[in-house]
């Protein structure tokens, strides 16, 4: 790869801010307009981690706004419904979480379900940035990440490993993770809906309409059931342990107990909770492909899959007994790292979502993590294909590992975010 001029790596800092506030919509960032018109949890909280590297004050704002969206039990919606758009389905009317019990009075309208944990690790960084003037926006973060937490551990974490009650809330969609448990039961009943994704999006770049059937058939489940956690446990379908959820919480837990140290907090109830999934992680492990794999908690069956989610023990702050093999020859097999999905595989799609495409956020983590572990050449090799992607191809929301096409939307903000605050040299440099 050619080492980009300063000339260029302003523009493309410049142009990676410009995409931030272009999606500010005051107080929270949408990933991209149009695509995606609403606050969305995980990709608010990388927001954070890109405001923080020019504008601390924002990035506290964004994390702000976000856990202001928490509900009354601790569960942090997927989706901040804060204006209506037609642009996206589906929307608040869907959902039907007004009035849910879990939810309580008062807050901003929502999907029923969340996303990967990654708001703690944020905050940490942005209090990095931030040190004396953002302990107080610290401290006021603190309850409700310790709440969110908890509510993880209480009502996802029977097997250790974190499970999730719908694909959207591992935000790896249509992964082929989990394929076996969606053929598993029929989406009978299911109101005619019209997608609004394909309108805004090539619909081979997109999951198939009976991933779709599926995605609203749980929604209906999650209505029908007033959003309550214990008839997800007892009755849904669909209950899968996830290597991302499991992986983004360890690693929020470690930095919420950085957290509480800062802030001069008791820190055992969290460590209690880290070793517990580093016990869960390990039930996660399938030795026939030597990672991490998703576990379908309905039928005890590991799914076979080698996703990007597999190398994120690394990021969970995890050491011994790491993908270190499974890893070096998925990163021989693409020429752009790391594919969402193992180009080896069969079911390898490499436009298709999750089931193929290269997401710099899934970078970010899984190089970071290596970094932190000592696999410095491995971590390089994941920031410097980023960005060449991002410098070839512009801020799209994916990448085809093969040839690096741009897919899905473009002028994405987490895509901005992870350039600001870690594939750019100027972010290596600070
Ligand atoms: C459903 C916003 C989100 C990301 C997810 C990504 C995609 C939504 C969708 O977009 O999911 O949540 O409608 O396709 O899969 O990771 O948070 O960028």
């Amino acid at each position: 790869m050619q080492t980009l001029t300063d000339t260029r790596v302003d523009a493309l800092d410049s142009e990676a801010r410009r995409i931030l506030r272009l999606n500010d919509r005051g107080g929270y960032t949408v990933p991209t307009d149009g695509l995606y018109p609403y606050q969305w949890n995980w990709d608010s909280a990388f927001a954070a981690l890109g405001f923080a590297a020019f504008d601390a004050d924002r990035a506290w704002t964004e994390l702000e706004t976000l856990m202001a969206g928490q509900w009354q039990n601790g569960m942090l919606p997927h989706i901040q419904f804060h204006q209506e758009d037609a642009g996206y389905f589906p929307g608040p009317g869907v959902w039907g979480t007004e009035g849910a019990p879990g939810k309580g009075a008062g807050r901003v309208a929502s999907s029923g379900i969340t996303q990967p944990p990654v708001a703690a690790s944020f905050a940490l960084r942005t209090y990095a940035k931030d040190g004396a003037a953002g302990q107080d926006r610290l401290r006021a973060l603190f309850p409700r990440l310790m709440k969110l937490h908890r509510w993880f551990m209480d009502s996802r974490a029977e097997s250790g490993a974190i499970a999730i009650v719908h694909p959207w809330e591992s935000g790896r969609d249509n992964a082929p993770d989990w394929d076996s448990a969606m053929a598993a039961f029929e989406p009978e009943g299911v109101e005619p809906y019209t997608r609004r994704d394909t309108g805004h999006v090539d619909p081979r770049m997109r999951p198939t309409k009976a991933d779709y059937d599926r995605y609203i058939w749980l929604v209906q489940f999650g209505r029908d059931t007033d959003w309550d956690d214990a008839a997800f446990a007892e009755r849904s379908p669909f209950r899968v342990a996830d290597p991302t959820m499991t992986f983004t919480l360890m690693r929020a837990s470690r930095d919420l107990v950085g957290i509480a140290r800062i802030l001069d907090e008791p820190t055992e109830e969290i460590e209690g909770w880290i070793a517990r999934l580093e016990a869960g992680a390990e039930t996660l492990w399938n030795e026939k492909t030597g990672c991490y794999d998703s576990r379908n908690l309905r039928t005890g069956e590991l799914s076979g899959c080698v996703s990007n989610a597999s190398f994120l023990g690394w990021w969970g702050g995890l050491r011994q007994g790491q993908p270190t093999e499974t890893l070096h020859r998925v990163l021989a097999d693409a020429r752009y790292a790391v594919p969402s999905f193992d180009p080896a595989d069969p079911r390898f799609d490499s436009l298709r979502y999750w089931r193929g495409p290269v997401w710099g956020v899934m970078n970010m983590m899984v190089s970071t993590g290596l970094h932190e572990a000592g696999l410095t050449d491995e971590a390089e090799r994941i920031r410097r294909d980023t960005v060449a992607l991002i410098d070839q191809n512009g801020f799209a929301e994916y990448f085809d590992p093969q040839d690096g096409t741009p897919a899905g939307g473009g002028t994405f903000t987490w895509t901005a975010a992870i350039w600001l605050g870690w594939a750019s040299p100027t972010a290596q440099e600070r």
